[in-house]
């Protein structure tokens, strides 16, 4: 029994031999964070602060640590269905209850990095899921649909969060996506690279931030502020997104790792 050849024993091995690697997909989490910045109407979510309790000092002669103050919705982080209106009354909507099988999940990857290049406001259409299709294969039921924009290698918050005049811009979904991809591919939700799942101007869209009202709606997850996208494989990663079990909770900042089989 104990020597049995079982799919995690080969796991141990192709980790150890290094066939298969771990790649961070978390933005570093600091006071200088970008956080999203709704319309002035609305309650702000803060920016990380972080306050000393000791350091090897009459504090606490031996230890170090500190206490955290933060939004559940900052830097790399969980959406849980019950942070929108429309997943409030679901069943195991909130980061507590969501059974833990479903932080454990196959990603496809879609790659749109040219296209947000060239427009920032570039929205993910059914039909670009469907070429992707074409060429990759069908979206299997319970996987993380995750966009590839290079949106993350802008690391000053300035660029990150690109705010003109008129709001925000920076690319996201359209709502027939949305639709699709909760309905008629049963994912486990979506991930971006940008601050929310939504796209910048999504605000003003019909409904208002589609991707929450619809993923949510569905009982579906985000996964927002993701680094390193442009290291996995259109399919074959395995990603581990497990938010912190806070009781009620709408979300939480998380350390998201994706198993991905050396080039
Ligand atoms: C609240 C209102 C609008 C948005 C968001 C939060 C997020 O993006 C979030 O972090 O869930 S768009
Ligand atoms: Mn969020």
């Amino acid at each position: 029994m104990s020597n049995r050849v079982t799919v995690l024993s080969l796991l141990v091995e192709e980790l150890r031999e290094g066939r298969i690697k771990v790649v961070d997909l978390t933005q570093p989490l600091s006071p200088d964070t970008p956080v999203i910045d709704l319309p002035p109407q609305f309650a702000p979510s803060p920016p990380l602060t972080i306050e000393k309790i000791s350091e090897y000092d009459d504090a606490g002669p031996a230890w170090y640590w500190n206490t955290l103050h933060l939004g559940e919705h900052t830097g790399t982080h969980f959406d849980a269905p019950v942070h929108w209106i429309t997943g409030r009354d679901l069943a195991n909507n909130t980061t507590d209850t969501i059974p833990a099988h479903k932080f454990v999940g196959p990603a496809c990857v879609i790659d749109v990095s040219q296209e947000v290049a060239q427009y920032e406001d570039f929205l993910l259409t059914r039909e670009h899921v469907l070429a992707w299709e074409g060429e990759h294969g069908k979206i299997q039921p319970g996987s993380w649909l995750l966009l590839r924009t290079d949106w993350s290698k802008r690391t000053a918050a300035k660029e990150f969060l690109n705010a003109h005049e008129d709001g925000p811009h920076s690319p996201g979904f359209h709502k027939d996506c949305v639709e699709f991809l909760a309905r008629e591919r049963d994912v486990l939700g979506v991930g971006v690279e940008t601050v929310g799942t939504d796209a910048g101007q999504a605000g003003g869209f019909d409904p208002p931030f589609p991707a929450h009202t619809i993923m949510h709606g569905s009982g579906k997850f985000g996964l927002a502020s993701l680094n390193n996208l442009d290291q996995l494989p259109a399919t074959g990663a395995v990603v581990i997104a497990a938010p912190l079990k806070i009781v009620n909770g709408s979300g939480s900042p998380l350390r998201v790792l994706a198993l991905v089989p050396a080039g």
